[in-house]
């Protein structure tokens, strides 16, 4: 596998809205970021993927863009933002930005355009159909609930939006929107930046046909239409030949619902398109038949089955990305470990895991410290587009409103969105004024200032992962082998470079359980990496008895 800088870094992804508040208005703000930079190399991360900074109505919190060349007055001006791209660079840290561009805002000069008139020269750059039968142009559902169309009163004509109706879906079929892209992702290269997080990448080419979906609800998933559509590998190769291929940047593409079949052809390395994908398979294991809403019991096998799947399959193929939280998922902790008494176990464990498979780590603010998802007690508190419609929605359709608050509890996407927490203080040290959306109250105990201090932390644990991985070629190349597939409890591992190879031992149970090494796995000595518990002296790792969440990386030889 060929060699490169975004293979052996590890990614931290801010979102700039319950970062720090540098002045007190209660939104995170670019010159917060700044004022945080030495923190995040303490961490000694590599790259900063920062979510969308741009202007924006804030429907969706920035990711409904009207202008793609400023910043949100909210989050300062473009002066901060160079002044935190120098900041980063000084440091020895890269900055990738958030593209969004399956869709814009309605508040974008381009829409404000198209929506005047069937003739305006800027109609195509969005998808405009007329009704059907005295309905909407198809029975495609939003991601945000409801119908993906909206009937725009000035022409009589409906425009998609497969989120909310203030996100219009850009039309792509358009080459003069393609050119738009192109010149206006170069205009940040040039600026310096070193790559893009490319947002819902995978469902810019629809069948022009736009065919309903299959389904008898009112509305209905319509992916097949438009999720890895026909055009995409051409457009994405195209983007690659008139931009990227200019830069030495990283690409990560959000691809909800691609197999490993499909990732291939984003990510092949003689295919020219991006440098990795978000894949969400993981993120679907407790999702019930209705949806991410309707929560079900994850089973370790299966975990291990979908983590073991990618590894293999695109080992030699093209590079994984691996995370386990962001900020439209709850907190890994709390959904795959222990948010209780074994927090610092579990959360280490699981970095454990995150930072030792073949790929790039990607660590969401705030998971460093083990932060957890919140339970607000009433829908006033809550922010999310949605979380909010899904909730009347579901409200409507007679669902109690417990059981709603329940689903919204283990799954809403203001779970990862409270603030930082920086210390003890009011509103954790994120604001002095009033913030956006109330910090977690948990911020007494889980916050930077005790992390920080206490040398036995979820932080310095993150800090010597990431330092191992700059030691270790195995941790970034190896190629990855399960063992133990049907056991309940333990998933481990080992990961081989040429004559360099790592066994990882995670216990995923609060009760202690009995590890015994496969015969097949022959070795001579072994030397503890880095642990969340200490191993006692001389203990054998033919058999361990493993503590509760217990992790250990050991060196074979
Ligand atoms: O959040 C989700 C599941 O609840 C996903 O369906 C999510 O909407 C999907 O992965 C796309 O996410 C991205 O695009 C959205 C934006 O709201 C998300 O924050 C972003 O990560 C629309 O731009
Ligand atoms: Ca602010």
């Amino acid at each position: 596998m060929k060699k490169t800088w975004w293979k052996e870094s590890v990614v931290y992804q801010i979102y700039p809205r319950s970062f720090q508040d540098s002045n007190g208005d209660g939104i995170g703000d670019i010159p917060g970021i700044i004022s945080r930079l030495d923190y995040l190399q303490k961490l000694g991360v590599d790259v900063i993927w920062l979510c969308p900074v741009y202007e924006s109505p804030n429907d969706d919190n920035g990711y409904d863009i009207s202008n793609y060349q400023g910043i949100m007055d909210d989050f300062g001006t473009i002066e901060d933002w160079e002044e935190l791209l120098e900041g980063l660079h000084q440091r020895g840290m890269k900055l990738i930005m958030d593209l969004v561009v399956n869709h814009s805002s309605d508040e974008h000069a381009w829409f404000v355009e198209s929506r005047k008139s069937k003739d305006n020269p800027y109609r195509d750059y969005y998808i405009w159909r007329d009704s059907k039968n005295g309905g909407e142009p198809n029975n495609w559902a939003s991601f945000f609930s409801g119908s993906a169309w909206k009937r725009d009163e000035t022409t009589g004509q409906y425009f998609l939006h497969l989120f909310s109706s203030k996100q219009p879906d850009l039309n792509w079929e358009n080459d003069k929107v393609r050119r738009e892209v192109y010149d206006m992702m170069t205009w940040w290269l040039d600026k310096g930046i070193d790559g893009f997080r490319m947002d819902v990448i995978n469902l810019i080419s629809k069948i022009p046909e736009l065919p309903d979906a299959a389904g008898d609800g009112k509305y209905n998933f319509g992916g097949e239409h438009f999720m890895n559509g026909p055009r995409i590998h051409e457009f994405l190769q195209e983007m690659n030949r008139e931009v990227l291929s200019k830069y030495d940047v990283m690409t990560v593409g959000e691809t909800p619902c691609v197999t490993p079949e499909e990732a291939s052809l984003y990510v092949r390395e003689d295919r020219g398109e991006l440098s990795m994908v978000f894949q969400f398979e993981l993120m679907d294991i407790d999702a019930g038949p209705g949806g991410k809403w309707n929560v079900t019991p994850w089973k370790l096998i299966d975990f291990k089955r979908i983590m073991s799947k990618w590894q293999v399959e695109l080992d030699g193929k093209g590079w994984n990305s691996l995370f386990l939280n962001n900020h439209d998922q709850p907190r890994m902790v709390s959904r795959f470990g222990n948010d209780g008494a074994y927090r610092k176990e579990s959360a280490k464990m699981l970095a454990t895991l995150l930072h030792t498979l073949q790929g790039t780590p990607y660590i969401y603010q705030g998971e460093e410290l083990g932060m957890t998802n919140v339970k607000f007690a009433s829908m006033d508190d809550y922010r999310d587009i949605e979380t909010i419609n899904m909730f009347n929605e579901y409200l409507e359709s007679g669902r109690s409103e417990a059981d709603i608050m329940a689903s919204i509890y283990s799954k809403g996407r203001d779970n990862a969105r409270t603030p930082m927490q920086w210390d003890g203080k009011a509103h954790s040290g994120f604001t002095t004024g009033t913030p956006w959306l109330q910090v977690n109250p948990n911020y007494t105990e889980i916050n930077v200032k005790e992390s920080l201090e206490d040398p036995d932390s979820i932080f310095h644990y993150y800090r010597r992962l990431i330092e191992l991985r700059k030691q270790h070629e195995v941790i970034v190349y190896g190629h990855y082998e399960l063992l133990l597939e049907e056991d309940e409890h333990i998933y481990a591992y080992t990961r081989t470079l040429e004559d360099e190879r790592l066994l990882v031992i995670l216990n995923f149970d609060e009760e202690p359980v009995t590890f015994e090494l496969p015969e097949t796995v022959v070795y001579e000595s072994a030397e503890v990496l880095i642990g969340n518990y200490v191993l006692p002296a001389g203990a054998s790792v033919r058999r361990m008895e493993l503590r509760p969440y217990e992790a250990q990386v050991l060196k074979l030889k």
